[in-house]
């Protein structure tokens, strides 16, 4: 039980937190935290970024599941920093992972940073998830939280994504779409939306869209600032499926904060935090595996269809 008694869209499994740095199995790690997430060859795979602070090392390893609750660790990391000269002093922090399936490819989309705090995306792709091919650096800095939807739309590649401008705090910045011919060179660029509700004053941050009958389901963090801190917490938008400019409702509340001791205690306390969500219709079932005060990996699940008609209820 929580501390606080919270309306919620979104139920956490009983046995969390599922992955923590104690059950990393290849040494001490610190975090074991945000995880891109997606069904693979019927088995749940998350990309999951783990932090060993003491060699300072950040990388994305591979976990797959058949249950969807116990998950076998890759040894070797999928993805580490990029030595690539053009890169390696923007690539400080691998954390964050952005997992997109489009057509037979898997794309994953991940930010990089210096450290004078510079923020940039970078691009890879896999079919299998043992060969990682590095693509590009797909946005100038600064630029977080970069999402890719699973289909073209009107003939574009498309993505979410958060950029603000060098030197200007990130509070207050704004998640944006931006289209592509190729996933490389984007432009068409179109506001979206800033957070405006009590949780979500603060910052919001996209994860990669899904796609639902009644339109793009986009699993999102928002981030309240108070005298104690931070607090993330987790909402629901829906944008129109034809033009994903428009949105179309979002839920007004969130649909998790923080609220057991693994979200309200950990390396930054109070931080629930997702990097995508797993829509599966046969069952009315969303899974989101999330990040737990930048921790450990929990998982909640909710209905779908009352998280996708709550957002379009409550309308943009
Ligand atoms: O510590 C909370 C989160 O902070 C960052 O998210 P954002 O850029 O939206 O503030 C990220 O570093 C994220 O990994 C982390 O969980």
């Amino acid at each position: 039980m929580g501390l606080f008694k919270k309306e919620t869209y979104l139920t956490r499994y009983k046995g969390n937190p599922i992955i923590t740095p104690k059950s990393f199995p290849y040494g001490h790690a610190d975090s074991v935290m945000n995880c891109g997430q997606i069904m693979h060859e019927g088995k749940t795979v998350l990309l999951l970024s783990v932090i060993d602070s003491a060699k300072k090392m950040t990388a994305i390893f591979y976990a797959e599941s058949k249950d969807g609750i116990n998950f076998d660790i890759r040894e070797k990391p999928l993805i580490t920093g990029l030595q690539d000269p053009r890169f390696k002093r923007l690539d400080i922090h691998v954390i964050d992972p952005r997992l997109t399936k489009i057509g037979d490819t898997y794309y994953i989309a991940r930010p990089g940073n210096s450290e004078s705090g510079e923020c940039i995306a970078f691009l890879y792709r896999t079919k299998d998830f043992k060969e990682v091919e590095f693509m590009d650096c797909i946005a100038l800095p600064n630029n977080r939280v970069p999402s890719l939807f699973p289909e073209k739309i009107n003939g574009y590649y498309a993505r979410l994504d958060r950029p603000y401008a060098l030197g200007a705090a990130s509070e207050k910045a704004s998640v944006w779409l931006s289209y592509s011919p190729d996933l490389i060179h984007w432009g068409q660029h179109r506001y979206l939306w800033s957070g405006n509700d009590n949780w979500n004053w603060g910052k919001i941050g996209p994860t990669p869209p899904l796609k639902t009958p009644k339109g793009w389901l986009v699993i999102m963090h928002g981030v309240c600032p108070s005298c104690d801190g931070y607090k993330y917490s987790l909402g629901a938008w829906m944008l129109d499926l034809n033009d994903p400019s428009k949105m179309i409702g979002r839920i007004r509340n969130y649909i998790l904060t923080p609220d057991e001791l693994y979200e309200l205690v950990g390396n930054v306390g109070n931080v629930v935090f997702a990097c995508g969500a797993i829509a599966d219709e046969d069952k009315d079932q969303l899974r989101v595996y999330y990040g737990a005060a930048d921790t450990s990996i929990c998982l909640a699940t909710g209905s779908l269809s009352r998280i996708i008609d709550t957002c379009l209820n409550e309308g943009p």
